[in-house]
């Protein structure tokens, strides 16, 4: 392994060297090269004694190169780069004449029944998909006898043919696709119950074409898993997205929405194409002005371009509006002033935009004002919203985010990750049945590595959602590859054995377990201006994946990656094997060079969250994260002898993490505090584990820029390139990160790797 990482280093010590100048370590700011980092500046001078200067330079030599080359290599596509970015997974791309002769059987017309925006989107959706994939028109067969594609909903089409039935029953915004017979013809039907679905399943049908599906004799019908499947944008109205690294917002510049809201459009269509039916697109640290009424009228613009995808707008609310924004002199939930207030603001809300979707709430937390200001509840302060919203259908995400970031870490009691189940188990039952919790996947915040959060089993007569994030504040900032769909499958999946009794994850949260109206997924996205939406093209498999697995939990990551790539760069096999490897691979790979055996990520907590900075994590009242000192690591959250976090789950959840012998290596630094000679399940002690994760993690990501090699002329040459460089850039930041947690680590511990590969 060390061998490995050393015959890279002298890989990159031959190749392309350029002098860079040298900026501080952790230096960031805009470029053209690479958003938030300086061209050149070079993120690499903290490793000179460790002879790493030299290969960090060159590593940059290369990454310049790399974008001088990008602009110069011809290519032999008819679309190359920023155009493909933006389309994102819907560029429907042209199939060979081979591939599109397998589709000539298709209905060369259309029949349309209704007449609402979304049914008019989805004829012209797949008007211009057939026209792109397999360069046929679609005409309309309104008055054409003969075989056709007819699409509507299942009441219409009864008019027609009164015995069609679906092979299963047919919920809100699920779909079939069928061959039936219509007016004595053999036609391809796309049904659902309700126009949403209609869209779906054109979408559906399209992404099988492109992928090259068999569609002869399909008759396929989908129900989404849950549904609430909603995205959350957490941009400010200034422009700038808290946690965005794909550049500003598609919504609002300057404290107004956009002028222009084209992109605002191409993301509702791409949400809609995996199933995502709600956008909430301000940040939920709200800015009051959000509830202004001048501001209102902007904010329908936004949801005027939605309407058609049939994405449902939200906006992020701060509880204090009503005094802030309303004029009242408190913001009390039981003052009936202020219910009044609510009341009056969702009716001028749904005045403007009858389909609005309702409010997320971030409330009592990292400084936002809440419920506790009056000695409230959040029951209380989500239900006087609730209540507001319920004669419009609209419903209330109440975050479940919710703890104390002045706790005192000498004690080692105190437990940020008991937050949420604290706060909000006590209130189970008295939420109104409009309000959703929404809960992170884990108790603490987005890291790379977390159990899943207690409260998705504490909440029995409560609606909740899960929080995951798209967005990787924790997990490379899209500046390094990390597909997280396994990542959330573990979570999904996990087993809470509510009761001794199977209740995954995906289970409680869509309902299905404690019967609930309403519940699902709610992924934080912010995508941003950037041609490439999320700041890399690779990232959007994370997009993409969080889409599938809000309609489908039980689709594979294989799966999902399979039909990312397609429909992103196209069926090369080469390019289909090797992406899917890459993403496949790639959040163990990040996971092994940051923080390994569930330590978090030891990044720079209170600064970027990006940088490794495992003293940041200690010593303030953020959180307490891995309590690494001389003599071990790792916090201690048992119920005999540590914090007690370990009680809020289930009795069998319980008894396996409570075990130092059954609880898994991947978690155990964060239940249990052990030395760093203890030994692990596979035998290394945890003292060599992190040190072998790490160089092991490292190399591993150098791997990533040979594999990607493989690919060369097989797409496009622009995104070939910017792809590549990342990887070479990533390349050398997981020797940054190796190299400090390693030497950090063996500072602390005074125990030396066993090879040898770490520098005094
Ligand atoms: O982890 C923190 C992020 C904050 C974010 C917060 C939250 C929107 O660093 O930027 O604020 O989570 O989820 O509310």
């Amino acid at each position: 392994m060390g061998d490995q990482l050393c015959r890279w280093r002298i890989l990159f010590r031959r190749s392309v060297c350029a002098r860079a100048s040298c900026s501080p370590y952790g230096t960031r700011s805009n470029s053209p090269l690479h958003p938030g980092l300086t061209p050149w500046a070079n993120p690499f001078r903290p490793f000179r004694g460790l002879h790493l200067d030299r290969i960090a330079r060159n590593i940059w030599g290369l990454l310049v190169a790399a974008n001088l080359l990008a602009n110069l290599v011809p290519c032999g596509f008819a679309q190359t780069g920023a155009a493909l970015d933006r389309q994102a997974w819907l560029r429907y791309a042209l199939l060979d004449a081979n591939a599109a002769r397998a589709y000539e059987y298709l209905p060369a017309n259309y029949v349309l029944l209704g007449r609402s925006i979304v049914l008019q989107n989805a004829q012209q959706e797949l008007a211009s998909g057939f026209e792109k994939i397999i360069g046929r028109k679609l005409n309309s067969g309104d008055n054409v006898k003969g075989s056709a594609i007819f699409l509507g909903t299942l009441h219409d089409l009864h008019s027609i043919v009164s015995s069609l039935r679906p092979p299963i029953s047919l919920e809100e915004d699920g779909y079939w696709i069928t061959w039936a017979r219509m007016h004595d013809s053999e036609c391809l039907v796309v049904a659902a119950t309700n126009d949403r679905g209609v869209l779906y399943g054109v979408f559906a049908l399209l992404s099988k074409i492109a992928r090259g599906e068999r569609i002869a004799g399909i008759n396929e019908a989908q129900n989404p898993y849950a549904p609430i499947r909603w995205v959350n944008q957490w941009d400010n109205l200034d422009g700038r997205i808290e946690r965005g690294y794909g550049g500003s917002s598609i919504f609002f510049e300057d404290g107004k929405v956009r002028s222009d809201l084209t992109r605002a459009g191409e993301y509702a269509r791409l949400l809609a194409s995996i199933g995502i039916n709600g956008c909430t697109i301000n940040n939920v640290n709200a800015a009051p002005g959000v509830l202004e009424p001048g501001f209102l009228v902007q904010v329908k613009r936004i949801a005027d371009v939605f309407r058609p995808w049939g994405v449902k707008l939200s906006i992020a609310v701060d509880l204090s509006s009503p005094k802030v924004v309303g004029g009242l002199e408190t913001f009390d939930p039981l003052d009936p002033r202020v219910g009044d207030w609510w009341r009056k603001k969702a009716d001028a809300i749904y005045e403007q935009v009858p389909d609005f979707g309702g409010f997320v709430v971030k409330a009592d937390s990292e400084g936002r004002s809440g419920p506790s200001a009056y000695g409230r509840t959040h029951a209380d302060a989500a239900n006087v919203i609730a209540q507001a919203l319920k004669p419009h259908g609209g419903v209330v995400f109440y975050r479940a985010f919710v703890y104390n970031h002045h706790l005192d870490w000498r004690d080692l009691k105190n437990d940020r990750a008991k937050a949420a189940y604290d706060n909000f188990h006590p209130l189970d039952g008295k939420f109104d049945d409009n309000a959703i919790i929404q809960i992170k996947n884990g108790p603490i915040d987005f890291q790379v590595r977390e159990p899943v959060s207690p409260l998705f089993a504490g909440l029995r007569n409560t609606n909740e959602a899960i929080e995951l994030q798209i967005t990787q504040e924790y997990t490379g900032q899209q500046k390094h590859l990390c597909f997280l769909v396994p990542m959330w499958k573990e979570v999904l999946d996990f087993d809470m054995r509510v009761e001794g009794q199977p209740s995954r994850v995906k289970d409680l949260v869509s309902g299905r377990i404690f019967h609930r109206p309403i519940g699902g997924f709610a992924g934080v996205a912010n995508v941003g201006m950037d041609a490439n939406w999320l700041g890399s093209p690779m990232a959007m498999a994370n997009l993409y994946g969080f889409g599938r697995l809000a309609w489908n939990p039980d689709l594979s990551s294989e799966t999902i990656v399979d039909e990312w790539t397609r429909l992103t760069f196209g069926s090369d096999p080469v390019v289909v094997k090797t992406v899917a490897d890459l993403q496949l691979r790639s959040w163990h790979v990040y996971e092994n060079y940051t923080g390994p055996l569930g330590a978090g990520t030891l990044t720079n907590i209170t600064g970027n969250h990006y940088d490794p900075g495992p003293e940041s994590s200690e010593g303030n009242g953020w959180g307490q994260w891995h309590r690494a000192d001389h003599q071990g690591i790792g916090m201690d959250r048992t119920v005999a002898t540590g914090t007690g976090y370990i009680g809020q789950y289930p009795p069998e959840v319980q008894k396996m993490y409570e075990s130092l012998t059954a609880c898994p290596d991947s978690l155990l630094l964060f239940f249990h505090h052990v030395p760093y000679t203890y030994v692990l399940h596979s035998g290394k002690t945890v003292i060599q584990h992190v040190y072998d994760s790490h160089y092991e993690g490292a190399e591993e990501a150098q791997s990533f820029v040979t594999e990607w090699k493989r690919v060369e002329g097989r797409v496009d040459g622009e995104r070939y390139h910017d792809i590549l460089s990342r990887f070479e850039f990533q390349a050398g930041e997981a020797i940054k990160w190796c190299d400090a947690i390693c030497k950090w680590i063996n500072q602390l511990s005074g125990i030396p790797d066993e090879k040898a590969r770490i520098a005094p």
